[in-house]
């Protein structure tokens, strides 16, 4: 890495923060860590909604153009199954992946002492399906790729344990197997925590085009959340070509260093626009929710050379 750094990638909105607290329909803590698709021109966000009491419930946001005017629209109903509510004492971290005409859903199911990763479809973002799980205990972070590869589905996921990611295949996603280790959450100075994956996997003609988020560990109890960028190969995903060594995104306007946890950038989705331009969507602080822009040539630009 360059001791002089180069001009930053990533360029936030100027009216961030786009979706906060008082917007929701209820006594909200914070809308944070949500993910966005496009769907019929439209711009469709499930937002993470945290209340007073500490849970988290999902809601479904829209705006025309994806940076503002967003409006909340309907709670989406989680499982009332007794074998859901076994693990689900509260829910977090959305994420969207479009396969074909079904929009996949993972999230983080938490129970009293662990995590696993639970998943659900939709073809509207209206009526909504409870799959599966997707995971055992100790998991956080289930990322789907867009399409098959080799045949099988194909995800991103991060054992809690070692906090690494880790690549896994599923003819059904419902069953999971050939895990292979893909990167060590200490690959650079900026991750001295745990690591994981952020959006969609972003097929270009270099490769997947692979947003994480990254934790720094300053001392003891202070965290810096970071986001950064790798490549890797499209018919093997696990083989990674190289890790931006640069975060694209690091905490320091005053609504990402100041919330429930300051520091904290967590990119959990982005969508492509088809002249190239990015919409990233993070959470700021365990408080609100933003958008950022680049464009994905800027992307592989930090992933190869910078
Ligand atoms: C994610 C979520 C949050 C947490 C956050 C930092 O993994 O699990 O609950 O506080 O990281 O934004």
């Amino acid at each position: 890495m360059s001791i002089i750094p180069k001009k930053q990638i990533v360029k936030r909105y100027k009216n961030n923060p786009v979706i906060t607290n008082d917007m929701m329909p209820f006594s909200c803590r914070g809308v944070y860590n949500s993910s966005a698709v496009k769907y019929n021109g439209s711009y469709i966000m499930v937002l993470r909604a945290e209340g007073y009491n500490l849970k988290d419930s999902f809601w479904v946001a829209e705006s025309n153009n994806g940076y503002d005017n967003w409006k909340i629209k309907e709670m989406i109903h989680l499982p009332e199954t007794e074998e859901y509510k076994k693990y689900g004492a509260n829910q977090y971290d959305p994420r969207i992946t479009k396969i074909d005409d079904m929009y996949y859903i993972t999230f983080c199911v938490h129970g009293l002492h662990d995590a696993r990763m639970g998943l659900m479809s939709t073809k509207n973002f209206k009526e909504f399906k409870w799959e599966n799980f997707l995971t055992g205990s100790g998991f956080r972070n289930t990322v789907l790729f867009p399409e098959k590869i080799n045949g099988l589905y194909a995800a991103l996921e991060r054992p809690n344990s070692t906090g690494d990611i880790w690549f896994t295949q599923s003819p059904d996603l419902e069953f999971w197997g050939k895990h292979e280790h893909m990167l060590s959450s200490r690959f650079s100075v900026w991750s001295t925590g745990k690591i994981g994956p952020c959006g969609t996997p972003i097929k270009t003609k270099k490769g997947w085009l692979i947003i994480i988020h990254s934790v720094q560990i300053i001392c003891d109890f202070e965290y810096i959340y970071h986001a950064g960028v790798m490549l890797t190969e499209l018919n093997n995903p696990a083989k990674i070509i190289r890790v931006g060594e640069e975060p694209i995104l690091t905490p320091e306007e005053s609504y990402e260093t100041t919330g429930h946890a300051p520091n904290v950038i967590f990119a959990s989705s982005q969508i492509v626009e088809d002249d190239g331009n990015v919409k990233i969507y993070y959470g700021a602080s365990d408080r609100c929710q933003c958008v950022a822009d680049t464009t994905v040539d800027l992307l592989l630009e930090a992933a190869l050379e910078r």
